[in-house]
Parts: C-alpha cells; sequence; structure tokens
C-alpha cells in the first residue's frame, strides 16, 4: 500500500474564504488542498482531499480510506457535534490512525461546539491552528507510519 492519506471535510467548508473569514481564515478549500498536496509530497504522502455536505458520503469514504489509505484525517465539520453514524464508521475502521481536525478552538466558541463524538474514536485532536492544522497532522500520521 502507498502512503495515502484521506482528508475528508464535512458540510459547509466548501464555503471558506467565501463567507465569515473573521472565524475560518480568509483561505478556499481548494487552496487548503493544494497547501495539503505540497505538504504531504515533502514527507512522502499522497494527499487524497475530498469534500461533502452528505453525512452517509462521508460514512462511505471513511470505509473507504479503511481498506485503502494509510491514515485519515476528518474535518467533519458541524456533524463532530451530532453524528454516531461518523462515531462508528471511524470504530469501524480501528485500527487505522485517524486525525480530528476542526480550524477554531471548538472550545472557545459556543457550548454546542465543546462535544465531539469523532474525538473519541480518534487518535488525536488538533482545533485552532486554522489550515496549519491539516499539515500538522499529516506529521502526526507520517510518524507512525
Ligand atoms: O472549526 C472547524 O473546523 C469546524 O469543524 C467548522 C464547522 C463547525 O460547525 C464546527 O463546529 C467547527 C463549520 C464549517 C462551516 O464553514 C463555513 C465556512 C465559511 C462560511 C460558513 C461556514
Amino acid at each position: 500500500m502507498t502512503n495515502t492519506v484521506f482528508i475528508l471535510n464535512g458540510p459547509n467548508l466548501n464555503m471558506l474564504g467565501k463567507r465569515e473569514p473573521g472565524i475560518y481564515g480568509g483561505k478556499t478549500l481548494d487552496q487548503i488542498g493544494d497547501d495539503c498536496r505540497d505538504a504531504g509530497k515533502e514527507i512522502g504522502i499522497d494527499v487524497d482531499f475530498r469534500q461533502s455536505n452528505h453525512e452517509g458520503v462521508l460514512v462511505d469514504w471513511i470505509q473507504e480510506a479503511g481498506a485503502a489509505a494509510k491514515g485519515l484525517i476528518i474535518n467533519p465539520g458541524a456533524y463532530s457535534h451530532t453524528s454516531i453514524a461518523i462515531h462508528d464508521a471511524i470504530r469501524s475502521v480501528s485500527p487505522l490512525p485517524v486525525a480530528e481536525v476542526h480550524l477554531s478552538n471548538i472550545h472557545a466558541r459556543e457550548e454546542f461546539r465543546h462535544h465531539s463524538w469523532v474525538t473519541a474514536v480518534a487518535t488525536g485532536m488538533i482545533c485552532g491552528f486554522g489550515p496549519y492544522g491539516y499539515t500538522m497532522a499529516l506529521h502526526a500520521l507520517a510518524a507512525r507510519f
């Protein structure tokens, strides 16, 4: 298996750079994807970067990562706070290393964002560092290969 890492992005993250730059920064998701591919190249990781607004599609992709990838980075967006389906999907691909990433510090925001159903089944979680969190996660996963 090649050193492929799936980077999955959940609902509304396709709006990055177009709205709410004060919270999420000015980069578009396409720019973040390019940065991730560049960072991956430097450390020998092929990055497969995707976004969906649909919970079931994210579940399908997590299962695909379990079969085809060496690691998974996921920003589940608002599904972090609601989705048992994504929690179960991540459990089902264990022991695949999984990094949960959030652009914003979810603990410094509204109370309903403080709990993520994903954190307990992820290897680790990074939040609050903007798009750089994805690069941090790539390095963290590469250290486990
Ligand atoms: O901080 C993060 O990365 C979040 O996962 C982003 C989610 C939010 O629901 C989580 O609590 C934390 C929201 C992504 C929405 O992105 C937008 C981007 C531009 C304009 C509007 C929404």
